[in-house]
């Protein structure tokens, strides 16, 4: 493995992402090279003092420390599969969005070709590369995380999260998940508000103390969860919990139930297994159901 301290990096991928990453790294004193697919968008970078790769060839044969920011898992094969044979003993760190899956299957590649590989995922935008707010998660080799913080923690705040490669993205997503489904029930709760009138951003301003309250019952959820016991007293019970009710308000201000009533279906298929009786948690045990 190489030793990224002092030594340059190479950029793979300019667009939004790619551009935030370099640009950090020369701000901080780094010697970078940068490829592009469209070469136009490596000139800004040029003027800024990185050096611009004439090929791909050239772009990882500059750096024994390769980054590559694209746009997904095929493009990431798109650009290294004609190179990768002479990229032996050069480092891999890949902060292109891909599912746990994907990631591991770089890493098994990147292997087979003698390269150290290290997966990333970034918990950011680019306006906030080298501020303390953003934070990339990482997976895969220890030694590379070690070696390359010099390099990463220009970034933003790194964490290790394991040794499978799978394990940054899945947290990612994960994160996502989460983010989005709760983003789907705002924008459920504001059309069934403008139904009657009320803008969205009366909604947004009532409903953003309420919700924000609300993710108190997060710690509460896990320990349930963790705990092991559905039907630990104080909770409030599944049957008390239905939602039927909103589902039908929904659907009589001719506004779409969709995600209410994926919850409400959660729910329903607990309280007809016979766990009505037992707290709301109880519908993370359906959502596992769907892994198998
Ligand atoms: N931007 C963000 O806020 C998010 C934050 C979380 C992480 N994502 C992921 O970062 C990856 C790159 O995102 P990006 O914002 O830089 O994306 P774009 O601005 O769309 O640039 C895409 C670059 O990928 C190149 N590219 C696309 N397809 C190919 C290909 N087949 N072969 C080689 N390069 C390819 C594209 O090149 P070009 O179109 O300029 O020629 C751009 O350099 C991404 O995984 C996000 O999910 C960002």
């Amino acid at each position: 493995m190489t030793d990224p301290q002092g030594a340059g990096v190479t950029v793979l991928g300019l667009g939004a992402m790619g551009s935030a990453l370099a640009t950090t790294l020369l701000d901080a004193g780094h010697a970078v090279t940068v490829w592009n697919r469209t070469s136009a968008r490596a000139v800004d970078l040029s003027a800024r003092g990185a050096q611009a790769a004439s090929s791909i060839g050239a772009a990882v044969a500059a750096n024994p420390l390769i980054v590559a920011c694209l746009l997904d898992h095929a493009s990431v094969h798109e650009t290294l599969d004609p190179v990768i044979a002479g990229m032996r003993g050069s480092t891999l760190v890949n902060l292109t969005t891909t599912t746990p899956n994907e990631a591991r299957e770089l890493a098994t590649w990147a292997a087979g070709h003698g390269v150290d590989h290290l997966d990333g995922a970034i918990m950011a935008t680019p306006p906030m590369i080298g501020t303390p707010e953003a934070s990339i998660l990482y997976s895969g080799s220890r030694d590379v995380f070690d070696a390359s913080r010099p390099v990463l923690d220009r970034w933003a705040t790194s964490t290790y999260d394991g040794a499978d490669a799978g394990l940054a993205s899945l947290v990612d997503l994960a994160m996502l998940s989460g983010m989005y489904s709760m983003f789907a029930g705002f924008l459920h709760g504001a059309a069934m508000a403008g139904s009657v009138g009320i803008s969205a951003t009366e909604f947004a301003a009532r409903a953003t103390p309420f919700l924000s309250a609300m993710t108190d019952g997060f710690e509460h959820f896990a320990g349930v969860i963790d705990g092991g016991d559905y039907a630990v007293p104080g909770q409030q019970s599944l049957d008390f919990s239905d939602l039927s009710h909103i589902v039908r308000a929904s659907e009589e201000q001719g506004v779409r139930p969709t995600t209410i009533a994926a919850v409400q279906e959660l729910i329903s298929e607990q309280i007809a297994d016979g766990h009505g009786a037992e707290g709301f948690a109880r519908i993370y045990e359906s959502l596992r159901a769907e892994r198998t």
